[in-house]
């Protein structure tokens, strides 16, 4: 037995899937509670139990017709339209049997971001803290978590209503746009390449900022082929990290492919750090590469490696010709990481620190459209007027009809 037309009921899965000890899903729309009735019965097949009161969780069985399909604590959330949650057991099985009924009631299933959009609506939210609980379950370090918190509980939300209010004006926005960007640090993570001469140890840098022997290193020059990307967190920021292979003239026709490949992720890199072998004289063609890639990268660090060889130390040419900036590491021996990790986060993220709580921007509609007003603020007073209220409805968005 359906809910009949034009009785639109939602439903998903809030759980990811795989084992686990529980499984969520959630059922919204006018006819949420009927469609709970249909499937739900108090412990010992008696009725649901009675007027729902929302927050309240009832035990019970989820029943298709005479079948026991699990059993469940389910529970009538606040808000408007309707919503209902049950909390099963995990595991696909269960959840596909529950979907299986539940669609039999006439509920549509929606993957989490067209719920969330209606979910945000029945609570209230703007576009922008929606945008929020959307990206909280790819937060990849506690600073991320605690800015898309910031953001979720309303604080660039009230910063573009203190806007509208005239509170605050061109100026913030302008600072809050000109500042870089904590927001996109930290959940849009910067690439950074591992780049320079065959066996110079990039690989094992790789690694050992990793913490893992993710990939093959060899004494013989060329052993790295395929780019290989992994995500790391450097203090609490997280950052793409990528190890290549090693840049040099050669006619071997894989290793070509290879540094194509190198080259290729240098052009979409946010910043390179090219190894040097600190114990090895420091060759022209080597420089002539760094060069250029510090012509083309907006950020490169010079990393002396194998400073335990012998006479590595004892090189300054390499230090000379490189500057200040040259960090001296091993990778095998494990030393200079520290300072190369703090080197890393400067690179990448803003001069100041992240204030705990400050409106950020975190997705690039937000910035456009702040980028938007700002431009817009600049043309005549009657202009202005117009487009101000496109982009505020713009930027918090408006409840789905
Ligand atoms: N002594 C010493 N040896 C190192 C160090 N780092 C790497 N090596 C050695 O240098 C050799 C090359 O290391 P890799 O990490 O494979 O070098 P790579 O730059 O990735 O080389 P390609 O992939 O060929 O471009 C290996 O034998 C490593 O064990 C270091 O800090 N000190
Ligand atoms: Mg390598």
């Amino acid at each position: 037995m359906g809910m009949g037309p034009g009785k639109p009921v939602v439903g998903v899965v809030l759980t990811p899937p795989g084992e686990g000890g529980i499984g969520v899903l959630q059922v919204v729309g006018t006819d949420a509670v009927k469609v709970l009735e249909l499937v739900f019965r108090g412990k010992s097949d008696g009725p649901p139990g009675g007027p729902w009161t929302p927050g309240e969780l009832r035990l019970g069985r989820l029943m298709d017709g005479k079948d026991v399909l699990d059993e469940a604590m389910v529970c009538v959330l606040p808000g408007d339209p309707p919503a209902v949650e049950i909390q099963c057991h995990g595991g696909q099985e269960t959840i596909r049997r529950i979907l299986r009924c539940l669609e039999a009631q006439g509920v549509k299933l929606v993957k989490p971001p067209e719920w969330l959009s209606l979910s945000a609506c029945r609570m209230g939210l703007d576009r922008i803290q929606c945008e929020a609980a959307e990206a909280i379950p790819w937060a990849r370090s506690e600073l991320a978590l605690s800015l898309l918190l910031a953001q979720h509980e309303g604080a660039l939300s009230g910063f573009v209503r203190d806007l509208a209010g005239g509170r605050v004006g061109k100026a913030e926005v302008e600072a809050l746009l000109r500042r870089p960007r904590w927001g996109e640090v930290l959940c849009c993570p910067r690439r950074a390449v591992l780049a320079g001469p065959p066996n110079a140890g990039k690989s094992s840098l790789f690694n050992r900022l990793l913490k893992e022997d993710r990939v093959i290193t060899a004494e013989s020059p060329g052993t790295t082929r395929d780019a290989i990307a992994e995500e790391v967190l450097v203090r609490g920021v997280p950052v793409v990290l990528v190890d290549t292979a090693g840049l040099r003239e050669t006619e071997h026709p894989v290793e070509k492919l290879a540094i194509e490949v190198s080259v290729r992720e240098l052009a979409q890199a946010d910043l390179v750090l090219f190894v040097f072998d600190a114990s090895l004289p420091l060759d022209e063609a080597v420089l002539g590469n760094y060069r250029s890639v510090c012509g083309r990268v907006p950020q490169v660090i010079p990393v002396l490696n194998k400073m335990d060889l012998a006479g590595a130390a004892a090189r300054s040419e390499g230090k000379a010709l490189l500057g200040q900036r040259v960090v001296e590491v091993s990778a095998l021996a494990g030393t200079g990481l520290d300072a190369l990790a703090e080197r890393v986060r400067a690179a990448i993220t803003p001069p100041h620190e992240y204030e705990p709580g400050a409106p950020a921007i975190f997705t690039d509609r937000q910035a456009s459209s702040l980028e938007r007003y700002r431009v817009a603020s600049g043309l005549p007073a009657a202009d202005f007027e117009r487009l101000r209220g496109e982009i505020f409805a713009e930027l918090l968005g408006r409840c789905p009809d």
